[in-house]
């Protein structure tokens, strides 16, 4: 068993933007569980795995694609770097910025990142602007100053670098099953995240490493769904909040993996996206943040309306970790039984024989 250092020591380096001469900007990233599902196995007939991405160092997926951008931003020797998120690529961005000794500026949506990401970015140093609109108005603002000021963008918008780190989940999922799945389901927002995926099952494809290639199966929530809908919304809404986006940069290459794949884009509600939130949690041990289970809700749509043929090995992205919005968890109903210290209140409580 050898050690993992994070991806670009890993033995995915070769696959990877970088050189010599670049930097190892890294938090230990991927090599993220790949969980079987039996619940979720039993419930449709096929073969589900669950990839855990809520395990990497800040939390979500964007750790992949952030090591290298951050490690080729420091090459070139940037000072500070901007992105605009809903709240994890900039948890992401200040951590490796702040691992580089660079600055890092976030743009997020006001009232519209939860706690525990906004908190993260506080924690690593980063510059927080709170901008009164949505994420799409967010993008715009950092994509006009990075242009025209020494500052980096470290969106996945032009960001060959982030797609390519993002990449890597497919290499780890065909490395540990021996083949790709026939199905890969996952949450889709900016849509960078489906162009990657589909573009490490093709690289691994096209090298002779997997004879077959899987349909994407991507999955927006029905309130900000511009894929689905087939253009941009302006007011998107979702209390999936990583997701609540209406005009997604990555356009292009979603539709790309889309079609290529012979996969699909769908929608599902947000009832959906929180029942799958708390089976997740309940049935696998798996504590997902409320955006990340939209694969998992889409899975179930596609099961329930007999769009699913059994026997399938299915792989779900889990994008995200669920402690950072307890917001979302709370709301959902917490009420605790308070007792005294005695121990026969406690067992009273637990409902357990004297
Ligand atoms: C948990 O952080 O866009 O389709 O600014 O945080 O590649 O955008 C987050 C996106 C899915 C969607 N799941 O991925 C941001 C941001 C989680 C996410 C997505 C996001 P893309």
């Amino acid at each position: 068993m050898t050690t993992w250092h994070g991806l670009i020591d890993s033995p995915y380096r070769r696959w990877l933007p970088v050189t010599d001469e670049t930097p190892s900007i890294s938090l230990n990233e991927g090599n993220t569980p790949l969980l079987r599902s039996a619940h979720l196995s039993g419930l449709t007939g096929c073969e589900v795995w669950l990839k855990v991405e809520g395990a990497n160092p800040t939390g979500s997926f964007k750790d992949r694609g952030m090591t290298v951008a951050i490690s080729r931003a420091a090459e070139a020797g940037a000072q500070a770097v901007i992105c605009a998120s809903t709240g994890n690529t900039s948890a992401s961005a200040a951590a490796y910025a702040a691992r580089a000794g660079l600055t890092a500026a976030v743009l997020v949506p006001r009232g519209g990142v939860p706690l525990g990401k906004l908190s993260q970015s506080v924690r690593y140093g980063a510059e927080i602007i709170e901008i009164d609109g949505t994420f799409d108005d967010c993008l715009r603002v950092a994509r006009e100053l990075a242009a025209h000021h020494p500052i980096a963008l470290v969106n996945s918008v032009n960001n060959e670098l982030r797609l390519a780190g993002q990449r890597t989940v497919a290499y780890e999922i065909v490395d540990a099953l021996g083949r790709a799945p026939d199905v890969h389901c996952l949450p889709v927002g900016n849509g960078g995240n489906i162009t990657a995926v589909w573009g490490g099952y093709r690289e691994y494809h096209e090298a002779g490493l997997s004879d077959t290639l899987p349909r994407l199966w991507g999955f927006q929530a029905a309130g900000a769904a511009p894929f689905v809908h087939g253009g941009p919304i302006a007011a998107p809404v979702t209390a999936a909040t990583a997701i609540n986006i209406g005009h997604p940069a990555t356009w292009d290459g979603a539709i790309a993996a889309r079609d290529e794949s012979g996969g699909l884009i769908g929608a599902v509600s947000d009832e959906q996206i929180f029942a799958a939130y708390r089976m997740l949690a309940r049935r696998d041990g798996v504590f997902a943040e409320p955006a990340s289970a939209a694969g998992v809700a889409g899975l179930l749509d596609r099961h329930a309306k007999g769009e699913l043929e059994p026997g399938l090995r299915v792989v779900i992205t889990l994008s995200g970790n669920g402690l950072k919005d307890l917001d979302a968890s709370m709301r959902d109903g917490y009420t605790p039984t308070e007792t005294s210290s005695a121990t026969a209140d406690v067992a009273r409580a637990l409902r357990l024989a004297a």
